[in-house]
């Protein structure tokens, strides 16, 4: 494990990134759940979600400027939209909305800037007919818990050497019923070097304290995530931003204390990055230029 974490301690500073289909609306990657939007009508946004081309070079250029060193992309968020192209469902971007495998475009975006790349990956989903009602009933679980893995077969298989596998919220299911052993098997096989998180129940290989800086004890690796202003997802009229100053504060300390920083950026539904995450980054590279890394 040491071997396997030593450039990601060594990098502590990288770049999320949240964006899917809630990006269309700009309320936030909940809103399908806060704004109790029927699943037929959610659909309907993969029609109005058209990325300009190349969007994920952009976020690669400014993560580099910013003096970042992976970026890790929404893969599925909660709302089971799949960015890639999928064989196990046909809600993905590939045969709804862009016609592009945008997982692709991103871990190829990323290797152009020679930024190592990062999977994050919801557990939890509310598409899937069986993503709720699998913690009910045994057959549901038994199909959800294969489609599930068969996702993550797919997303450390497809796209050649994978850094980082960023699990999110395991809800409604135990450890034991996502069978997350047997999920952590299967992804060192295919993976061998990557590094893996906490969230699907499992300890992995670092933790991860959210929107505040709290070092583990005893060594472990820990990386603290954050929002540059109150939301994950896209939000219009979300102003209230974090500056330059603070960032490089939240790094300092990461680093000081041990541990990484992961400084989020919604893009909007075209990819566009709101000017005001540009400049915070840019001003954060800039600042590090000078100063040296943290
Ligand atoms: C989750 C998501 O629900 C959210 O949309 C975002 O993707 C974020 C990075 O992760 O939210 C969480 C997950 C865990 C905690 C808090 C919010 N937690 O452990 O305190």
């Amino acid at each position: 494990r040491a071997q396997r974490l030593a450039w990601w301690r060594d990098a502590k500073f990288g770049m999320f990134i949240h964006w899917g289909l809630y990006s269309v609306i700009g309320h936030q990657e909940w809103v399908l759940e806060s704004e109790g939007i029927p699943i037929p009508q959610y659909e309907i946004l993969a029609k109005h979600f058209k990325p300009k081309p190349n969007a994920a070079r952009e976020w690669a250029r400014l993560a580099k400027a910013a003096g970042q060193k992976y970026m890790v992309m929404t893969t599925k968020h909660h709302e089971g939209f799949c960015m890639w192209d999928t064989k196990q469902t046909d809600y993905c971007a590939m045969k709804q909305g862009p016609g592009r495998d945008l997982v692709r475009e991103f871990v190829e975006a990323a290797r152009a800037e020679g930024l190592r790349v990062g999977f994050y990956y919801s557990l939890m989903d509310w598409h899937h007919p069986d993503g709720m009602r699998c913690a009910t009933d045994e057959a549901a679980r038994k199909r959800f818990v294969d489609y599930t893995h068969g996702l993550i077969r797919e997303l450390m298989t497809n796209y050649g050497k994978i850094d980082i596998l960023w699990y999110d919220v395991d809800l409604p299911l135990t450890p034991e019923q996502w069978e997350s052993e047997r999920m952590n098997r299967m992804v060192f096989e295919l993976q061998p070097e990557i590094v893996v998180n906490n969230r699907n129940g499992l300890e992995g290989d670092f933790s991860t304290p959210e929107q505040k800086i709290e070092a583990s004890g005893s060594g472990r690796a820990w990386e603290s995530c954050m929002t540059l202003n109150q939301g994950w997802g896209f939000q219009l009229h979300d102003d209230e931003w974090k500056s330059p100053r603070a960032i490089i504060d939240n790094l300092a300390t990461c680093a000081q204390q041990g541990g990484n920083y992961l400084v989020n950026i919604g893009p909007e539904a075209d990819g566009t990055v709101p000017a005001a995450s540009v400049r915070i980054l840019e001003t954060v590279g800039r600042w590090l230029e000078v100063n040296g890394r943290a």
